[in-house]
């Protein structure tokens, strides 16, 4: 039994454009996300969020899986262009009545209800203006964190403000692999700028209107980055940059690393950081959230022939690795996930310690993790996850190893409670604790939602993930 501290918080994850549907209803307006998997050939077997989970219509019955699942608290993201279409102008109040009942619903059933304001789902009109390389967004961002503070600032006492800025600004922007599908780098880096700069002025918004108590945190997807050997050091601290340091620098200490600004020097003058920006980017913040799914691992490249990222991106083509052009994304030793990610939970303990040691005064929630499978579902329905259950075991004990070393880790989400739809992989990549069918949305307890039931109640992780027990 490995036992967890005393108030840890138990959780799963979703997101709005992953679990909704209802694309077109109600009000709501489209997001990059909508015209992103609208557009032929961009998403993975044609897939689009337009009835995803059809959870804006399923609340009651997901509100059930959570109860019955024991969790303390719940994460889920506000659709902006539900709430407020256009990202500008009125709210659209049939939307606000959803994030009513889901919160009201949670808290009626004991459920913490963990509000994250931008899971990616730019509203259409704003990306129409130009998007996150816009000042103007971050403008337009925290008049919506006002918005929502001020609508349910009474009853959410955590809010997340961000989901991994590090994805909207090198996916969207750079790699273009996904919305808004933009291959212009200058772009990207000025994305993160305003990134940054939206979750200050969304956290001064926050703390002017929501519940004193509350405690405000952003969502980074933090990576644990190696080198194949000692001599790729350099290799590690450009990637370590670009990807942590982008934004753990602005938003923690108030400045951008001079390592960051040299190394895309050729990229851009970063003359749109403006004096006061990085000061006002830089709140105090209750928590840290950190997703983690697994390290990275890179070398300084020799040069010659044509470089294979480990992230698939090809000599040449359009990168999310902006100022890294000597760097290799070296692919790592299995096993792997569906998604072709290895497993390895040391880097989980190591970047909680990193983190601990770079920023000790700052707490810690592990706000993702899980891995996709395909997973068998047998004739009577019951679906056996034993690489999943393997996986959040293995993945919990490292959490639990890094508090034991001294890192504040305060609780911990699964990502995911349900299979959603996973971005430009669709339906087929499925992260779900609890599996849905997509013709008939029917939702299915894996294995690996009894197990995790069973870890909340106890607090604790059984002595081996081959205890995982299937009972319903
Ligand atoms: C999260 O993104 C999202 O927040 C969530 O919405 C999503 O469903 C979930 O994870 C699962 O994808 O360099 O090829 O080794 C995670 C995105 C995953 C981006 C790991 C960078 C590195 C892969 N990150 N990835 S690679």
């Amino acid at each position: 039994m490995t036992a967890f501290p005393e108030n840890f918080l138990w959780g799963t994850a979703t997101a709005a454009y992953q679990v909704e549907g209802a694309w077109a209803e109600d009000g709501r307006g489209p997001s990059i996300w909508d015209t992103f998997s609208h557009t032929p050939g961009l998403v993975a077997g044609g897939d689009t969020g337009d009835a995803a989970c059809d959870h804006y219509h399923r609340l009651d019955e997901d509100l059930g899986i959570l109860t019955a699942l024991g969790v303390g608290a719940y994460r889920f993201s506000i659709s902006w262009p539900r709430v407020r279409p256009g990202g500008r102008g009125p709210l659209n109040q049939a939307g606000v009545d959803f994030y009513d009942r889901l919160i009201d619903g949670l808290l009626a059933r004991d459920i913490a209800p963990v509000a994250t304001l931008y899971h990616w789902d730019l509203p259409q009109e704003l990306e129409e203006a130009g998007g996150w390389p816009e000042r103007d967004t971050a403008l337009r961002f925290a008049e919506y964190a006002h918005l929502m503070g001020e609508r349910f600032g009474d009853r959410v006492r955590t809010w997340i403000t961000l989901n991994e800025p590090w994805c909207s600004a090198y996916l969207g922007y750079a790699s273009g692999v996904h919305a808004p599908a933009r291959t212009e780098p200058a772009a990207a880096l000025a994305a993160v700028h305003h990134l940054n700069l939206g979750h200050g002025l969304a956290v001064q918004a926050l703390r002017a209107v929501a519940d004193p108590a509350a405690q405000l945190s952003v969502t980074l997807n933090l990576h644990h980055v190696r080198g194949v050997s000692e001599g790729d050091a350099d290799a590690v601290r450009r990637v370590d940059a670009v990807a942590n340091r982008a934004f753990l620098g602005p938003m923690l200490e108030g400045a951008y690393p001079d390592d960051l600004i040299a190394d895309t020097a050729s990229v851009t003058d970063w003359s749109f950081v403006r004096d006061g920006d990085t000061a006002t980017a830089c709140q105090p913040l209750d928590m840290l959230g950190v997703n983690y799914y697994n390290p990275t691992l890179v070398r300084q490249w020799g040069g010659g022939g044509g470089r294979q990222s480990a992230d698939g991106h090809q000599d040449g083509t359009a990168s999310p690795w902006i100022g890294c052009e000597d760097v290799e994304f070296v692919r790592q030793p299995g096993p792997y996930t569906e998604m072709g990610w290895n497993i390895d939970e040391s880097g989980l303990t190591e970047l909680l310690l990193r983190l601990r040691r770079d920023h000790p005064d700052t707490p810690l929630m592990i706000t993702e993790n899980g891995a996709a499978f395909a997973d068998a579902v047998d004739a009577d329905g019951r679906v056996r996850d034993e690489r999943r259950v393997d996986y959040l075991h293995r993945h919990l004990s490292a959490v639990a190893e890094a508090i034991e070393a001294g890192a504040d880790v305060r609780g911990y989400f699964v990502w995911s409670l349900m299979d959603n739809f996973e971005w430009a992989h669709g339906y087929a990549k499925r992260f779900g604790i609890v599996r849905v069918d997509r013709d008939t949305m029917e939702r299915t307890w894996k294995d690996s939602a009894f197990w995790y039931r069973d870890v909340v109640a106890a607090n604790a992780l059984p002595a081996a993930s081959a205890a995982a027990g299937h009972d319903g």
